[in-house]
């Protein structure tokens, strides 16, 4: 079942962003998701696609991201425009590198101090609607949360009175944008402003009804197959143990000064944060071989009770701002190894960029997970 809204392709639209010091189109479009879409509507026998959105207000958004950056969030592009900043958004000029800050700086107080406080790139930019937009996939991937865990209780009952095996988990889909797994609990980034993803995990963990075994809150294991490092993701859940966080990424590549297999969490949460960096020339074997490993040493000895999957087919080889060698005979693989996790999973849009391949690459993970 996929889950998505009208208001993911009419709101926040900026016209550009700079790539590689040079003005270029905002790659994270509308487009994007009008491809996914048309796809699974051309196969509407595996998929059933609904509109349907639940409001679940500010807390479960509150208990992952900071006020102070939430209120920047929302009111930024007003300020933008009365300080005569460019309509296409806020953009920073400054950002406090660490090399700077530690000279010793007073926290930000006008807009252009903000914007670099609070964004570490110059892709993410925020336009009128932008918080709005990025609201509204927080609250669809939460619809689609709260229907999983309700199929995740039938599941748990059918496998107990013997009536199946574990072959067939539920699996549902959010099909969002703006994405999330580069938004850190006060920083944007990356197309990322609000972390879908991590929101979702933290609204499981919260509910007092759906404690697991030993009363202990259910557990989650995060996989993220984009291209690139979910810093946001590792860094708001860096010091927890639930949920456990995973990611195969790029090595050398956006966001750059994250990701590295010797981020494995700290406190509590230390041995629960697994980066696996690949390299450029990552095949469609590769990639299948690797995440079957993840999935064997880390995933399952975890023992979730659910899989979030971070999707992101921007690993493919013609994708125009990243791209390993998979291919779209890849991701139904890539979908089969997590199906064999053999727990409720909800997948959640992140990048893709090639929007030609787009539909048969998404919906192609999807199949393989229904098998
Ligand atoms: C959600 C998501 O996929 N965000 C990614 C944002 C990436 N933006 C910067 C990309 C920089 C590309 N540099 C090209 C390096 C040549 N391989
Ligand atoms: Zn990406």
């Amino acid at each position: 079942k996929v889950y998505t809204s009208k208001l993911c392709t009419t709101m926040h639209t900026p016209e550009f962003e700079f790539l590689s010091g040079a003005e270029t189109q905002y790659y994270e479009s509308p487009q994007r998701l009008d491809a996914i879409l048309a796809y699974l509507e051309t196969h509407s026998d595996s998929f059933e696609i609904t509109e349907r959105v639940e409001d679940f207000g500010y807390e479960p958004i509150q208990r992952v991201h900071k006020q102070d950056f939430l209120d920047y969030l929302e009111t930024a592009y007003e300020e933008w425009i009365q300080e005569g900043g460019h309509p296409n958004g806020v953009l920073p000029a400054t950002i406090p590198h660490h090399k700077v800050t530690r000279l010793g700086k007073a926290k930000a107080s006008n807009l252009l101090s903000k914007a670099g406080e609070y964004c570490f790139d110059l892709s993410a930019v925020i336009t009128k609607d932008t918080f709005k937009a990025a609201w509204n996939a927080a609250q669809i991937t939460l619809t689609a949360t709260k229907d999983l865990v309700r199929l995740g209780a039938e599941y748990e009952q059918s496998l107990a009175s013997g009536a199946q095996s574990r072959e067939n988990p539920p699996g549902l889909y959010a099909l969002v944008r703006p994405p999330g797994h580069h938004a850190q609990s006060d920083i944007c980034g990356g197309y990322c402003f609000l972390n879908n993803v991590a929101i979702a995990a933290q609204w499981i963990i919260d509910q007092p009804e759906l404690k697991g075994r030993d009363g202990q809150p259910k557990k989650i294991a995060i996989v993220d197959v984009d291209f690139h490092h979910g810093n946001g993701t590792q860094e708001i859940f860096y010091s927890v143990s639930n949920p456990l966080y995973t990611s195969m990424h790029s090595a050398d590549d956006y966001p750059y000064f994250t990701g590295s297999a010797l981020e494995k969490g700290e406190g509590e949460g230390l041995g629960f944060n697994v980066n696996i960096p690949l390299h450029h020339a990552t095949t469609d074997d590769d990639y299948v071989e690797i995440l079957d490993k993840l999935i064997l040493d880390h995933v399952m000895p975890y023992q979730p009770d659910y899989v979030i999957v971070s999707l992101g087919v921007d690993t493919f080889k013609d994708d125009p701002i990243a791209g390993f060698l998979v291919t779209s005979e890849g991701y139904p693989r890539i979908g089969n190894s997590i199906r064999k996790i053999g727990v409720p999973t909800l997948f959640v849009q992140e990048g893709g960029y090639c929007v030609e391949k787009l539909g048969i690459n998404v919906g192609g993970m999807l199949q393989g997970f229904l098998g």
